[in-house]
This record gives C-alpha cells, sequence and structure tokens, in this order.
C-alpha cells in the first residue's frame, strides 16, 4: 500500500460532564484527527487522543500536532507497506510521541481492514462480538454527586465503576477512603475500582493510605505511584490483596516485561494511545496473556474514532475484565462517527462493517476544526 494523501484536523468537542482527575479538570477536548488515502482513494482515520496539557504524559495536543505533522506523516507518504505492523518502523528513530504514532498508525489499520474488507476487530485477530464495558468517574465537588454519578451509570446498565481518587494535596483534603467507602456501603456487590494517575508519592503515609483502601473488595487499584516508580507499585502490590494495575508505567513492551519480572502488578491496562498504536497494543496483549495478567482497554475520553478502535482491541481474548469504552453519550452530546457508540445494559456491540465499522461524519468534523492541514506525497 501507498498513502498518496493526508489531512490532519485539530478538533475541539464540549463534553456533556466536566472531568476531574488527580491532576486536572476539563470542560471540552480537543483531538487531533488523521486521515489516509491510498493510491486506489482508500480512506483511513486514526485519532490522537493526547489530552491537551502534559498532565497524562509529557505529550500535548500542540506538541502531537508538531510531531505529527514535521515527522511522522511526512515518513509515511509515498513509503510503501504491507501491513501496519510496518508503521512503526517507517516512523523510524522518532523516540517517545506516542499518541501521535497511535493516531497516525490506528488510521493506517483502519484503511488496511477496509481494504481487505474486513472489520477492524477481524483484522486485529478479535475473537468477541460484544464487549463488556465500565465507566470512570472523575472527582466530584462532593460525595452525593459522586453517588449521583454512579447511581446514574448502574441504573443504565454498566456493571463496573472506576473512582478516581487523589491523596491529601496542599490546602485540600484526600479523595480516596471516602469516596470509596461511600459507594462500597450503598453498592456491596459493584465491580470497583479505583485509579490514581500517579498522584501517591512512595512516602509510609501513602503507603497507609493506599492500604487503607484494602477491604472494601476492590477490584484493583490503578496506577498508585509515578510512571517510573515501579519498586513501591512491586511492594504495593505484594502487601495488598488488592491487585496494582498499571496504566502510565507501560508505554512500551519493555516496560511491561520489566514490570512482569518486578511483579509490579498484576492487572494491565491498554490504552492504544499510550502504546503507541493497535499493533503494540495488541503485542502488550500476547505478552500480559502468557505472562497470567487480566488486560482491559483504558480510555482517554477518545471521540468515535479512537472509541471504536478501543472497541475493536477490547474484542481480543485475553481483555477479560470490563474496559473504559463507554457510549458515546456519556461524553459527547453529537459523536463524530455514524453511528455512534452505544452501550446496552454496559454491553458495546463490536462493529462487523469493513473498516472502522462506522460512517465518519466529515461535516461535523469540519464545524469543530480549528485548524485543518493537508499534505500529499
Ligand atoms: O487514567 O484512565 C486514565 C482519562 C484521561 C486521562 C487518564 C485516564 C482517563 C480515563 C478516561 O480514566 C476513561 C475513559 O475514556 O472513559
Ligand atoms: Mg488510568
Amino acid at each position: 500500500m501507498r498513502i498518496t494523501d493526508a489531512t490532519l484536523h485539530d478538533v475541539e468537542l464540549p463534553l456533556v460532564h466536566s472531568f476531574e482527575t488527580s491532576s486536572h479538570r476539563k470542560s471540552s477536548l480537543r483531538h487531533l484527527l488523521v486521515e489516509l488515502t491510498d493510491a486506489s482513494g482508500a480512506t483511513g482515520w486514526g485519532e490522537i487522543a493526547t489530552p491537551a496539557g502534559p498532565f497524562y504524559a509529557a505529550e500535548t495536543t500542540s506538541i502531537a500536532w508538531h510531531t505529527a505533522a514535521e515527522y511522522l506523516i511526512p515518513a509515511v507518504l509515498g513509503a510503501e507497506w504491507e501491513h501496519p505492523d510496518q508503521l512503526s518502523e517507517l516512523f523510524g528513530k522518532v523516540r517517545g510521541h506516542w499518541f501521535a504514532k497511535a493516531g497516525v498508525e490506528m488510521a493506517a489499520w483502519t484503511l488496511f481492514a477496509e481494504t481487505a474488507g474486513q472489520s477492524l476487530a477481524q483484522a486485529l485477530g478479535g475473537t468477541r462480538s460484544t464487549v463488556v464495558a465500565g465507566v470512570s468517574l472523575g472527582i466530584e465537588p462532593s460525595i452525593d454527586d459522586l453517588l449521583a454519578q454512579v447511581a446514574m451509570h448502574v441504573e443504565s446498565g454498566y456493571p463496573r465503576v472506576k473512582l478516581k481518587i487523589a491523596p491529601a494535596g496542599p490546602g485540600g483534603r484526600s479523595w480516596d477512603l471516602e469516596p470509596v467507602r461511600a459507594v462500597r456501603s450503598a453498592y456491596p456487590d459493584l465491580d470497583v475500582h479505583v485509579d490514581a494517575n500517579g498522584a501517591y508519592p512512595g512516602t509510609p503515609e501513602a503507603f497507609d493510605a493506599l492500604r487503607a483502601l484494602d477491604p472494601y473488595g476492590l477490584t484493583m487499584i490503578e496506577q498508585p505511584f509515578a510512571p517510573r516508580n515501579l519498586l513501591d507499585s512491586a511492594t504495593l502490590h505484594a502487601q495488598l490483596e488488592t491487585p496494582v494495575c498499571l496504566d502510565e508505567s507501560v508505554e512500551t513492551l519493555d516496560d511491561l516485561r520489566t514490570a512482569i519480572e518486578l511483579k509490579a502488578g498484576g492487572v494491565l491496562n491498554i490504552k492504544v494511545s499510550r502504546m503507541g498504536g493497535l499493533s503494540a497494543a495488541r503485542a502488550a496483549h500476547d505478552l500480559a496473556q502468557a505472562a497470567g495478567w487480566p488486560v482491559w482497554c483504558g480510555g482517554m475520553h477518545e471521540f468515535g474514532i479512537g472509541r471504536l478502535a478501543n472497541v475493536a482491541i477490547s474484542s481480543l481474548p485475553g481483555f477479560t475484565l470490563p474496559s473504559d469504552v463507554s457510549a458515546s453519550e456519556k461524553y459527547y452530546a453529537a459523536d463524530i462517527i455514524d453511528p455512534a457508540v452505544t452501550a446496552e445494559a454496559g454491553v458495546v456491540a463490536v462493529p462487523g462493517a469493513p473498516g472502522l465499522g462506522a460512517q465518519v461524519r466529515t461535516e461535523l468534523i469540519a464545524e469543530h476544526a480549528t485548524q485543518i492541514k493537508q499534505f500529499t506525497a
């Protein structure tokens, strides 16, 4: 295959409900959409879902625009390739920048699947026709607000709820034991887990705060410590009944090999974006499965394109825990794909149509685009 044309779209969509994590709060999201066209005129779409600011990872939307426009798109334009697994080779010596790479690679995958007459899930080797979705709930102004969010999502059928937690900060109270206790007492049997986004330092006080969550039957504690702090993660994982799940710590397969060797956790959140694309996400799935680590697919509040890629990867057999692939409507009043992703009693259907599995709403993208750049081989 040969990519002859590419377009980069910088698109901002308002969020239905603003979202707060241990690092910051946001009410709209700006993602970059990558459109690749091959010599036959077929088109594939991908999404660069990096948050706007450098708080989850070092990338920002502006940096991803620069990386994609100056390095990644020029590297694929005009190049010959047979399979999207080769894109990472085309990216050559570009280090890091996983979100930007993931968006360009995803466009190559959707183009590849479409051209092969396969759904993205089929092309990836997916084995399920539906995937179970969980929801990720941000830090709310009060426990009552949080309980209202949990109630709304449990009533719409989501079987798993993840709560963002944060340690006490300068002048601020912690948001960990109190929300966990409240949700557990209102929902004794609900599948609940927590995600700290790396906010706990490796201090005795932080260990105490995390250990205090152990009696609440949480499915996992996601990313308690800073991304590179695998040693404290291994210590905590050994001390608690509740397994540690890694998110930010695992950007590459080498990171995953190290984490497995150190027993720095027992569960892996696989994000297509964080790992630089679907090929790496699939390889991480294979490695985790061989090591006996259950995996699930994490999200970055993707628009429909990235969301469908998450649904497709979640159809692989090792994704045995609910994934963050909730319906588009949880985030966006109007999504950029038609049909939008929907969940029925917490279950999302894996599209069977060739390629991405939905139409891309180019008129809506144009309406919300703040920058567009075209490239030709
Ligand atoms: O750590 O999983 C995370 C969103 C932004 C940054 C980090 C994370 C998240 C989520 C979103 O939890 C989950 C979703 O897309 O539903
Ligand atoms: Mg996370």
